[in-house]
Parts: C-alpha cells; structure tokens; sequence
C-alpha cells in the first residue's frame, strides 16, 4: 500500500484510519485487493465456469484458444448465465431480508411476540387496502396476519403476480408482458435462474438475459419493496430529521456499540436496549459516560431514517471504525460484513456478535436473535459491550474527525408531505426545468476506486446541473459525510435546485434510504409517470451506481434499466468477453426496455452522460432542455 493515504479515499477520517492500520499492523482490504493482482482476466470478462464438474472451462478471449467450454456452452451463453448469477443471487439478498420482515409482521399478527409491534397502523391499512387485502371489521393484528399472508405467497407465485403491481405504470406493464419479463413470484425467479442455468437447460444469451431482467424486477417490486413497506409499518415511517455522520460520532469516553447489516428487526432492538436505564448505569459502574449507538452500512441508514441514530460509514468504514480502537462491539446481521472483520476485531479488545443463524462467522460471538427473545438478546449484546468497554486499551484510541451534520428520512411520504400532499409541486418543478430531472446515486465502495471519490463528486456535479439527487446504500454515506444531506448545500446546486431546495427548506441530495428503499425511488418514478399519463423510460430520470461492488447492485441496475430507467455503473461488470450481451446491455436493450447501462467512472463524465439523457427525455417531453 502506498503511503499517501489519500489515494484511497477522500475522506480525512479514513485516511486517518489507514495511516494508525499501516504503524499497527493491521492488514485491510486494501492490502488484501494488492495481494490479490492481478485478478483472473477469464473472470474479469465474464469468461470462466465452473457450473459443472465437466469443466471448470474458459473461453479464449483472442480467439486462438478455446471458444467453448466441455458441454459446448460459447462466450456468449456463458457470460449470459455469469450475469444471470449475479442477478439471482442480489435479489435473493434482498427478498430474503424482506422475508424476514414478513416473517416478524407475521408474528405480531399471529400475537407470537411482545418485542414488536406496528408503529404505523396508519400505513399498514394503506398498504393492506392498497394491495386487495380486506380490512373491514378487523383490528391492526388481524389485518397485520392478513397481510403477511398476502406477502408470503408473492414469494412463491400463489397470486401469479406480485401484489404490488398496480404500482407500475400501465406502459410499462404493456413492455414487460410484450417481452415476457412480467414478474410472476419473487422466489419463483430466483429459482428459475437457477434452473436455467445449470448445464444444458438455458442456452440462448439474449432469453437469458431477459429473465435477469425478470428475476431483477421481482427484488424491485417484489421483495425490496416488501422489505421497505413492512419496516416502514413495522418500526415507522421515515420523517425528515438530523444526526450526524463519519468516525466523529464514537465517543471516546462512552461505551460505544455499532449495528451493521441490513435488516432493521435486530437494530432496532439494540436502539431499544440501549437506552435502558438499567443498563446505562451498568456502564456508568463500568467508568463510562453512557453508551453510545451507531450505525454502518445499510441497517444504519435503516436507524438513521427512522430514528436519527448516526452514521459511523459505509461499507469501506468498516474495518476502519474499528481501527479507532474505540468500539466495544458491532452486531451484526446479514450482507456486505467483511469476514475480515472478526481478525480486526482481535487486535483490540473488540467483538463481533452475529444474530442470523444464515450468517454465522467463525470466530465472532453467536447470539441468536429471534421475534420471541429479541428484546432480550439485545440486553445481552449490550452487556457484552460493557464487559469489553473494561478492556479498551486507552493508549489506541484515536477518534480522528468531528461529526458532520446530515439530514435524512425522506421516505416518499415525507418528500410528498414536503410538497404538500401530491406530487404536483415536484411536477411543475420538472415542467418549469428548475428540477431538470432526477438521478438517483445508489451503490457501494469498492477498494477499486478511491473511497467516496466517485460518488460525491457524481453528485456535487449533478446538483449543479440542476438534477435533483437521490441517494441510498453506501452513497449516501458518500454524499452526507461531505455535508451535500444538509440544506445548505443548495448553495452548491443550480439556481433552479437551489430555488426548489429553499423554498421546501431540503437538500438538494435527498437520502431515501438504504438499498432496499431503492423501491421507493421506483415507486416515485411510478407515481410520477403515471400523473404524467408516460412511461417510467419517457421521463427525465437516471440512476447511476458509481462504486458498486455487490451482487444486489447488480440486481437494481438490472431492475433500474428494465424499468426503463438509464444506469451509469463506475465499473463495468463481467459481461465483457460477450460482445452479444454487452451490446445488448450498452445499446441493445434500449429497443427492449427502453433503457440502457452505461460504463463511467470518471464522475464529471457520468454526470454528463446522465445530463444527456435527461435532455433527451425533456425534449421528448416538450420541455426545455
Ligand atoms: O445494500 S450499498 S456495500 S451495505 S450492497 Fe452493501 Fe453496497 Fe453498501 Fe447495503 Ni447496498
Ligand atoms: Fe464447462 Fe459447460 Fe460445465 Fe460450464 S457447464 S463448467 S462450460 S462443461
């Protein structure tokens, strides 16, 4: 690893952090990533399989060697099950962790747990309603149970479509049938990719590729959105609201635990738990000031929305927050935990508590949490956090940064609250070109690319340009920890932006949430075209993932381009030893879906791309460019 820390990130606490990594000798995933060069250039492109025993094969990219794998699969039907792959196993990630969330709505139905409850009865009608379910006569419980019901078997195809259909606007429903990508059940898809791509089943690129898509919009509007709705029934809906953001927010004289993951039914009750007097005395009898929760990687964001607790950093953070020396533990459920964190975690007096029986890492602690014994489990964890606290080697602790100031909770209620009630407002904006259109920046880090680089600087451009940024994941991380989530920062945008922003008094980067609530940005598109009488792909929107690193980025881009919406990606994925399937994700598909990805990662020259399209859609429109 080089010494000028600042290649690898922008950020002065992470800097920082790798600086104290480099004089402990502690290895990061930085060092790892040099270890591992130079990567296979076969899987770079997409070229290598090992779906069979026969194999593994690769193809010769040059063409003097092999073009096609033992059973006779080529480049093309290769690359095409690679991707269908990804695609299934990030859909998969996130309708599992919507499961979950059915799985616990359930359970307050069915009166099988005391630890949860609905804190928005409001929503959970709504949505009940909304999705056919019959409320009358019935009290929250019974509704609750009705709709879980109603969810479950969206997982399966019992209703032979998802229950949130209606949601897409009829054009674009008329394009999915006419391509045979509609949707039939979450799990159903998942498991059809499979099928399809074992050895001899699926053996045409483009018909492959189209069931990406299908399996794709099965997480958008099937286990995504199931997740964001039933978290926002279950533990509330997300208001506007300020905390803080970056390493700043541990506190050196406090006990200091972090949450990390993805789902907000073992957060929350850690949130609970630490504010039990009880066990606040615990720490003051243990010398410290209280205890102190905060949050990394999308379960943070999750806390963040809904309840203001801060943000320690995305998903590049991780082992950094705890090279402060100051964490006592992070628990943990499932996603994007770098194994690497539990030999982190043993250079100081650190621990790491799983909770998942389906995420277990050897080494870490193993509490189970459950919808019977969350509340209790959680007391558990903390207690474990004030034992350890009693460990914590003052002489390493370093906190390097203050706290940046970020405004979070935009859930579309709240942006629609914001507008006063209908979406009109935002409309006239758009039609007035003072909001040009919108981006959404969604995504992770990738030690690939420097730390945050991308993604701030894609979004500081674009809020220039007028385009009103939406963020979630790791990007929004991204954005708040250079202070773009605060309203001050329409001094940054155009004069129309900045207009908008301070008449509403908002950002002119809105965080929505985390990867799941990449469902309500859909939702929004949805809304938006359907009170414009369009298509999701005749309107002035894009979505970009500049640093993306996972499998469940590749399911939203692949949902984000088949709702008709153009992707920019930062880094190309392995689909490049296709010239089939490349053509047909960088052109092809814009005759199928109306959309398409770009590749860029240079993020003036991505925001450029998205200003582009954005033109194009708003002449289309009649609009001012
Ligand atoms: O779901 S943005 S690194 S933490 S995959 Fe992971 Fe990427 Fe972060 Fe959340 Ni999303
Ligand atoms: Fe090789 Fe075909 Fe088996 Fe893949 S499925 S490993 S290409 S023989």
């Amino acid at each position: 690893m080089n010494k000028d820390f600042k290649e690898y990130s922008i950020c002065t606490d992470a800097q920082a952090m790798l600086k104290k990594a480099r004089v402990e000798g502690i290895e990061t995933v930085w060092d790892r990533l040099l270890e591992q060069q130079p990567h296979c250039g076969f899987c770079e492109l997409g070229l290598s399989c090992r779906n069979c025993i026969m194999g593994p094969c690769r193809i010769d990219p040059f063409g003097s060697g092999p073009q096609r794998g033992v059973c006779g699969a080529d480049a093309d039907v290769i690359v095409a099950r690679n991707l269908g792959r990804m695609v299934a196993s990030g859909a998969a990630a996130h309708s599992d962790h919507g499961r979950d969330l059915v799985e616990t709505l359930h359970a307050i139905g069915e009166g099988k747990t005391d630890d949860y409850v609905i804190t928005d009865p409001e929503k959970l009608k709504r949505v009940a309603e909304e999705v056919g379910v019959n409320i009358g006569g019935k009290d929250d419980a019974a509704i609750a149970k009705a709709l879980a019901e109603r969810f479950f078997a969206d997982f399966g195809c019992m209703n032979g479509t998802l229950s949130f259909i209606d949601r897409v606007p009829e054009k674009r429903r008329e394009v999915w049938a006419k391509f045979g990508i509609t949707p039939r059940g979450i799990d159903r898809e998942v498991v059809e990719m499979m099928h399809r791509t074992h050895m001899g089943v699926d053996n045409d690129a483009v018909n492959l590729c189209l069931h990406s898509a299908r399996v794709s919009l099965g997480d958008g509007w099937g286990g995504s959105m199931i997740a964001t709705e039933v978290s926002d029934i279950v533990f509330g809906t997300p208001t506007p609201r300020v905390s803080k953001v970056n390493l700043g927010v541990l506190k050196e004289d406090y006990v200091n635990i972090l949450v990390h993951g993805h789902s907000p039914i073992v957060s929350e009750m850690v949130c609970a738990a630490v504010q039990d007097p009880d066990l606040l005395q615990k720490a003051k009898d243990a010398g410290a000031a209280g205890i102190n929760l905060a949050g990394l990687c999308c379960t943070g964001s999750e806390l963040l929305m809904r309840k203001g607790i801060p943000m320690a950093g995305n998903h590049l953070m991780t082992e950094l927050a705890l090279i402060t020396g100051a964490v006592e533990v992070i628990i943990v459920d499932y996603q994007c935990i770098m194994p690497s964190l539990v030999a982190v975690a043993a250079c100081y007096h650190s621990k790491i508590v799983t909770t998942s029986d389906k995420a277990k890492f050897t080494g870490a602690t193993h509490v189970e949490f459950s919808v019977d014994n969350a509340r209790a489990k959680a007391r558990e964890v903390v207690e474990m956090a004030i034992e350890a606290y009693k460990n914590r080697n003052p002489a390493r602790v370093d906190i390097p940064v203050e706290p940046v100031e970020l405004m979070s909770g935009f859930s579309n209620e709240a942006v629609l609250a914001a507008l006063g009630g209908t979406a009109q407002p935002l409309i006239d904006a758009i039609v007035a070109g003072k909001v040009r259109g919108v981006v959404g920046i969604v995504g992770c880090n990738n030690p690939k690319l420097k730390h945050d680089y991308v993604t701030y600087n894609m979004a500081k451009e674009c809020i220039k340009r007028d385009i009103l940024v939406l963020v979630t994941g790791c990007a929004a991380i991204s954005t708040g920890k250079q202070g773009l989530l605060m309203p001050a920062a329409a001094e940054e945008a155009g004069s129309g932006l900045k207009e908008v922003c301070n008449a509403l008094g908002i950002p002119p980067v809105l965080h929505v949430g985390s990867c799941v609530d990449n469902a309500r940005i859909i939702h929004l598109c949805g809304l938006l075209a359907k009170a414009l009488g369009v298509d999701i792909s005749d309107l002035p929107v894009a979505a970009a993932a500049p640093e993306w690193y996972s499998e469940k980025a590749v399911s939203i881009g692949m949902y984000a381009v088949a709702n008709g919406i153009y992707t920019v990606l930062g880094l190309a994925p392995p689909i490049l030893g296709s010239k089939l399937v490349t053509g047909l994700a960088l052109n092809g598909l814009e005759d199928v879906v109306g959309a398409t990805f770009a590749v860029e990662a240079d993020p003036i020259k991505a925001a450029e791309l998205v200003d582009e399209r954005i033109k194009t859609k708003r002449k289309a429109l009649n609009l001012t460019p």
